[in-house]
C-alpha cells in the first residue's frame, strides 16, 4: 500500500472515530486538511505528510512518578478493577497503555499492537526508539503494552501506566518514551511516595518531573501527587514529612501550585487515632475528588487542545514557515548573485586576458584567424554561440545548486532545538521546492506562497475561532454544573480567542 493512500486511510478511520464521538472535531480535521493542502503548495508537507496525524486525537491521560509511588493502585482504584500488578518491588518495567473494550475481558496485546496502529498515539513508536538507540526498535514489546479493559471509566480515553521513574537508572529510550508520553498527554499524573524519607536524595527526578515541567506552556495539565500519606500517620508529627516534600518540590519551582496529598484506601494502612482518621480521610476524599474531576475533564481537555494546535499550526506557517523560507530564499538568492558575479566576472577578466594575449584589438573589433573563420562559418557561429550560452547556464546552474547546499548546510546548523528538528526536512524539502530550474532567484514569495493560500489559513483562523465557541456551547450549560469544571486549559484557550 503506497504511503498516500495509508494516510487516506488513516485519515478516514479518524473521521470515522470521530464522526461518533465529537462532531465538532471532525470538522477540525476538515481544516487540518486545509492547512495539509496549504503546506502542500509550498513543497512544506509531502503528500504522504499531514498535520492531522501530527497529534494525538485521543484523550490522553499519563501517570508517572517514583518506584512503589502506588502507581497502579491509584489505576486500579480508578477503574474499579485490579488490572495491573501491585507490590512493594518494582513492578511494571514497561509502560501499559490501557483503553477501553466492550468485551467483559481483560486482554493483554504486545507492543507491536501499539506500534502497527496508527489509532494509537505509539504509532510507529520502535522507529522513534530505534533512532535514538540502535536495535532498541525492535524490542518494542519490552517497552510498551496493551491492555483493554471494559471498565467504563476509560471508555473515550486512553490511561497510561508507566515504570517507576528513576532519572539516573533511566535508559534513554524509556526517557524517550516518556518525554513523548508527556508531550501527547491531556493530562499527566506525577506520583510521589511520601514513605520515601528524603526527597532531597532524589534531585534528578525531581528535576525531570517537576523543575521541567513546571515552566511548560502546558503545565497546567500536569498535577504533583503525593501519594501514600497514610503512612505518616505513624509519625509523631506528620506534618514534617509534608513539610520536607513541600519544601523539596518548591525548590524545583512548585511554589504558586499546590500539590495533592491523598493515599489508596484499598492500601492504607488502618490509622488508630480517629481524629486523625477523619482528618486524613477528610483531605484524602477532596484532594481524590479533584483529581477524579480533572480525569473525568479530560476529554473536554482534549477538544480544546486540539483546536489550540490547529490555530497554532495556521499561524505558525503564516508567522513562521513561511518569513523563515523568504530569509533562506533570501539568502539563496544573494550566494547565487554573489558567486555568478564573480564566477562570470573572472571569466570577462580571462577571456579578455586572453585575446589580448593572442588576438589583436582594433577599437572594439577583435581579430584572431579562428575567430574570423568562425564568424564566417554559417553553422559553426550558431553551434559556438549554444555551446557558450549552454556552459553559461550550466555554470549558473551548478552555482545555484551549490549555494543551495551552502544554505541547507547553514540551516542544519542553526536548527539546534528538538522541536524544531522535526520540521528540519520539511524545510530542505519546500527549498528543493523553490530552486527547480524553472523557478526564478527573482521571485518575490516561495513557491506555493500567494493571496489563495492567505485566504486559506484565514479561514482557518476564522474556523478555529468557530470551534472553540461551538466547544463552550457543547462544555457548559444552563446549569451550570459542567461550566463550574471547566478547567483552566479550557478557560485559557477562551481566553486567547477572545483576546485575538
Ligand atoms: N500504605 C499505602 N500503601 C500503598 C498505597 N498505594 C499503594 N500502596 C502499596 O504500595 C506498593 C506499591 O504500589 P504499586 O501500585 O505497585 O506502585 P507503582 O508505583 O505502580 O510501582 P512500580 O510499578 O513498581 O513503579 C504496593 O504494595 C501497594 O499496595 C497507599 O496509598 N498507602
Ligand atoms: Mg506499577
Amino acid at each position: 500500500m503506497s504511503s498516500t493512500t495509508q494516510l487516506a486511510k488513516r485519515l478516514q478511520s479518524l473521521e470515522t472515530h470521530l464522526a461518533q464521538e465529537n462532531p465538532i472535531l471532525l470538522r477540525a480535521v476538515a481544516s487540518f486538511r486545509k492547512l495539509d493542502q496549504v503546506a502542500r503548495r509550498l513543497g512544506f508537507l509531502q503528500p504522504e505528510e499531514s498535520y492531522a496525524t501530527r497529534i494525538s486525537w485521543w484523550p490522553l491521560i499519563a501517570v508517572l512518578g517514583t518506584y512503589s509511588s502506588g502507581k497502579s493502585t491509584f489505576i486500579n482504584h480508578y477503574l474499579q478493577q485490579s488490572l495491573q500488578l501491585t507490590g512493594n518491588q518494582a513492578i511494571d518495567d514497561r509502560f501499559t497503555v490501557i483503553c477501553f473494550s466492550k468485551e467483559g475481558e481483560v486482554r493483554v496485546l504486545p507492543g507491536l499492537a501499539l506500534d502497527a496502529d496508527p489509532r494509537f498515539p505509539f504509532y510507529q513508536m520502535s522507529r522513534a526508539i530505534e533512532e535514538i538507540a540502535a536495535g532498541e526498535g525492535r524490542r518494542i514489546d519490552a517497552y510498551l503494552q496493551l491492555k483493554t479493559c471494559p471498565s467504563e471509566r476509560v471508555r473515550g480515553k486512553i490511561l497510561i501506566d508507566s515504570p517507576g521513574f528513576d532519572a539516573d537508572a533511566q535508559r534513554t529510550s524509556t526517557l524517550r518514551i516518556t518525554n513523548h508520553i508527556i508531550d501527547l498527554s491531556d493530562l499527566v499524573l506525577v506520583f510521589f511516595d511520601a514513605r520515601h524519607p528524603e526527597p532531597g536524595t532524589m534531585h534528578d527526578t525531581l528535576e525531570h518531573l517537576v523543575a521541567q515541567t513546571i515552566n511548560r506552556p502546558d503545565s497546567s495539565k500536569f498535577l504533583y501527587i503525593l501519594n501514600q500519606i497514610d503512612t505518616t500517620a505513624r509519625e509523631d508529627n506528620p506534618e514534617d514529612v509534608i513539610a520536607s516534600w513541600q519544601r523539596a518540590l518548591a525548590q524545583k519551582g512548585l511554589t504558586a501550585g499546590r500539590f495533592y496529598r491523598i493515599y489508596n484506601p484499598d492500601a492504607a494502612v488502618p490509622i488508630a487515632d480517629a481524629n486523625l482518621r477523619t482528618r486524613f480521610e477528610g483531605k484524602r476524599d477532596v484532594d481524590l475528588a479533584e483529581i477524579h474531576a480533572r480525569m473525568h475533564q479530560v476529554e473536554v481537555d482534549r477538544a480544546y487542545r486540539v483546536v489550540a494546535v490547529l490555530e497554532q499550526t495556521a499561524r505558525d506557517l503564516e508567522e513562521r514557515v513561511v518569513p523563515r523560507l523568504q530569509e533562506l530564499l533570501e539568502r539563496w538568492r544573494r550566494r547565487v548573485l554573489w558567486l555568478d558575479g564573480l564566477f562570470f566576472g573572472l571569466l570577462i577578466v580571462a577571456i579578455l586576458v586572453g585575446t589580448l594575449w593572442t588576438g589583436e584589438w582594433m577599437g572594439w573589433r577583435f581579430s584572431h584567424p579562428v575567430w574570423d573563420a568562425l564568424l564566417t562559418a554559417p553553422i559553426w557561429r550558431w553551434v559556438a554561440l549554444v555551446g557558450a550560452v549552454g556552459l553559461a547556464g550550466y555554470a549558473h546552474f551548478s552555482i545555484r545548486k551549490m549555494a543551495m547546499q551552502h544554505v541547507i548546510a547553514g540551516l542544519k546548523r542553526q536548527i539546534r532545538d528538538m522541536r524544531e528538528m522535526e520540521f528540519l526536512d520539511n524545510f530542505i524539502a519546500a527549498l528543493h521546492k523553490n530552486a527547480r530550474f524553472w523557478r526564478t532567484i527573482f521571485a518575490k514569495q516561495p513557491a506555493g506562497w500567494g493571496p489563495r493560500a492567505r485566504r486559506q489559513i484565514a479561514d482557518v483562523l476564522a474556523e478555529a475561532n468557530g470551534y472553540v465557541q461551538d466547544l463552550n456551547d457543547t462544555f457548559t450549560n444552563p446549569s451550570g454544573v459542567e461550566h463550574t469544571t471547566q478547567t483552566q486549559d479550557a478557560q485559557k484557550a477562551t481566553a486567547a480567542k477572545m483576546t485575538v
